[in-house]
């Protein structure tokens, strides 16, 4: 059988070695401009953008149109979008499925809502990969990542909530807390695939004293670990050292979050995926 992975861009994975896969660009408009989260964004321009622009900006999701193009001339196709809460790109996504498979009756879509984003979502698109490459019948490959859904999450800690407040994505007044300086807030994606607030701290290392806590908390005990961070490479470093002193074999891997991501975790921002023990 033949697989293609699609994903959307806020798993902030532009290509996945080993398996056909397609991202499909959400859009962010700041001021008057619109970037496409493709892997030719610079996001250090857009993060810059934004911070120089006062007026309103916000993003967009994938059209069907967008998903059908992606889908290509797949036989099978597993497909990967931002929580449903937040975004009308399992929607969208859906719809493209459902025409997709009423013009090829013989072909399959399933389509994962993440109830997630960013990292989390980077180990459900890794495990199906994995999947994919076992070999695995359609059907066992979708109880399987939804098993696996079943012991992953996501925690964030971001300097400040502007962005999400201003998109309707979370209350100002949640939002108030942070802008102060120095002060960051930590949350993780519930179960409803919304933000859920969990702590507020100062200062680097009380926040990397509260992640690893939030972890431990959640039955992490070693397994896999993504950290994505917008512009932050120096608090992700540090986060991985306290998760190795912690778990030894940890598997960790640090990348940048791509344009939706970083547009709305903001520079400074991470957001950590890891699997919880069976
Ligand atoms: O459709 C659209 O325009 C996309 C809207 C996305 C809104 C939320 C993006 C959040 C990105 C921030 C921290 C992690 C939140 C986890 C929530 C489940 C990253």
């Amino acid at each position: 059988m033949k697989y293609r992975i699609v994903a959307d861009s806020s798993s902030d994975l532009n290509e996945v070695n080993g398996v056909s896969f397609a991202a499909v660009p959400l859009t962010i408009t700041v001021a008057d401009q619109t970037y496409r989260d493709d892997a030719a964004l610079n996001v250090s321009e857009l993060l810059t953008a934004l911070e120089h622009h006062h007026g309103r900006s916000g993003s967009a999701c994938p059209n069907v149109n967008d998903w059908l193009e992606a889908f290509g001339d797949s036989e099978n196709i597993f497909c990967v979008t931002i929580t449903s809460s937040l975004s009308g790109s399992f929607n969208t996504a859906s719809i493209a499925a459902k025409t997709y498979t009423e013009q090829h009756p013989d072909r399959h879509v399933f389509v994962l809502d993440t109830r997630s984003t960013g990292a989390e979502s980077a180990l459900l698109i890794e495990k199906l990969k994995d999947l994919i490459l076992a070999e695995h019948e359609f059907d066992t490959i979708v109880s399987e990542i939804k098993r696996y859904h079943s012991r992953t999450n996501l925690l964030f800690a971001l300097g400040s909530l502007h962005n999400l407040a201003n998109n309707g994505r979370v209350s100002h007044v949640a939002a108030k807390v942070t802008g102060l300086l120095g002060i960051r807030v930590i949350g993780k994606a519930s179960q409803h695939g919304t933000l859920e607030l969990l702590d507020k701290v100062r200062g680097a290392e009380k926040m990397l004293t509260s992640i690893i806590r939030s972890m431990k908390e959640n039955g992490f005990s070693g397994g896999k670990v993504r950290i994505h961070h917008c512009e932050n490479r120096e608090i992700a470093d540090k986060l991985k050292e306290r998760i190795l002193l912690l778990c030894p074999n940890a598997d960790t891997i640090i990348a940048p979050t791509r344009g939706l991501c970083s547009f709305y975790a903001e520079r400074g921002g991470i957001l950590v995926g890891y699997e919880s023990t069976p």
